[in-house]
């Protein structure tokens, strides 16, 4: 059978069986990555209360951000090697295609509000590092010290620890047994050093509102992952990586190792063959099996829905990750419900 033909069979087969297997459509719809549960009811509220999709999913975030979801959104978690707790946050308006993003942003609690502010104040689409924190404290957010207790015992811990384990490769001294600083290696073999992710420090929100209208909107807020290195930057604020959504086709959001899904734009991958008509478990299971083929190890999941409010997800199976829980409301359960894929 040619690639095409291999390809197209296995979309079909997909979609045959998740038709099977997901309940009925309905909208509005939240849905959103990882058991938040008290984020899919703050976007639910939202949307119930007579606010828009946008509304819903900068409360969904913005709940998680101020209960440490999971240690990996908001404050408090993921110090990097220099102890300190960064925030990457996006959201996107799919009726209006704008985007509003902050990465490495510091001292700010409420990274997706100023991600809001980024979209609705500025032209631009992202802004970084500190002079996104001088952005939000102009916009009125207040400027508050990000580390907790919990994160400077990481952070020591991790420095008893020989600084174990870190983000360097090719560098010296040997960065699988010392801290830096580090300098470029003289002479180096091109090789692959094992990716160490710690699986439950992994948890960033990513949501995706649908209205009756026809109304989409798609966020996401993290803190990154733990001992990165200063500066570094994941998929989440980055349109097309972490999420992305347009009203005519659907939406997607992603979680899990960002430095390696942002090189497949699989937010935007999967919106892309739901607007041909992929049914978005299969959608999903797409964006997920491209970043397979190369990274067959990585940890990650996505989450996406469409226009009609079907909605499905898929992950990738390694250990620790056999099966991917999200939360779903929409007219049909009236409030936040549990759900489970199985990876594969
Ligand atoms: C990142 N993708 O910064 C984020 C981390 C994450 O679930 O999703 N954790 O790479």
């Amino acid at each position: 059978m040619h690639r095409q033909d291999k390809m197209f069979t296995f979309l079909l087969i997909c979609t045959l069986t998740s038709l099977l297997t997901l309940g009925h459509a309905s909208l509005p719809l939240v849905i959103n990555t990882w058991p938040f549960k008290n984020a899919a009811a703050a976007a639910w509220s939202a949307l119930q209360s007579g606010g828009s999709v946008l509304d819903a999913v900068e409360r969904g975030c913005a709940r998680c951000e101020m209960e440490q979801c999971d240690g990996s959104v908001g404050y408090g978690g993921s110090p990097d090697e220099s102890g300190e707790t960064t925030l990457d946050a996006l959201i996107m308006n799919g009726d209006t295609m704008e985007v509003g993003a902050v990465a490495d942003l510091r001292r700010i609690k409420n990274a997706i509000g100023v991600a809001r502010a980024v979209m609705e104040h500025t032209e631009h689409t992202l802004l970084v590092g500190e002079s996104a924190s001088v952005f939000a404290e102009n916009m009125g957010f207040i400027a508050e010290d990000l580390t907790t207790n919990k994160s400077v015992n990481i952070f020591s811990e991790w420095l008893k620890g020989s600084c174990q384990p870190n983000y360097r490769k090719n560098v010296s001294p040997e960065p699988s047994k010392s801290c830096g600083p580090y300098r470029p290696k003289a002479t180096w073999k091109q090789s692959k050093r094992a990716r160490h992710a710690n699986i439950h420090a992994h948890d960033t929100i990513g949501m995706i509102a649908l209205d009756r209208d026809g109304h989409a909107a798609a966020g996401t807020s993290t803190n990154g992952l733990t001992h990165k290195v200063p500066g570094r930057v994941g998929d989440s604020p980055i349109v097309g990586a972490g999420a992305y959504v347009d009203s005519l086709a659907g939406g997607a959001a992603a979680t899990g190792d960002g430095d390696v899904m942002m090189r497949f734009l699989p937010s935007y991958l999967a919106v892309e063959l739901m607007r041909a008509g992929v049914d978005p478990s299969a959608a999903c299971k797409s964006a997920i099996s491209r970043i397979k083929r190369h990274y067959s190890e990585f940890f990650g999941a996505i989450i996406c829905a469409n226009t009609t409010g079907h909605y499905g997800a898929a992950c990738n199976k390694v250990p620790g990750l056999d099966k991917f829980h999200f939360m779903v409301a929409n007219s049909e359960t009236n409030t936040p419900v549990l759900k489970s894929v199985d990876c594969f």
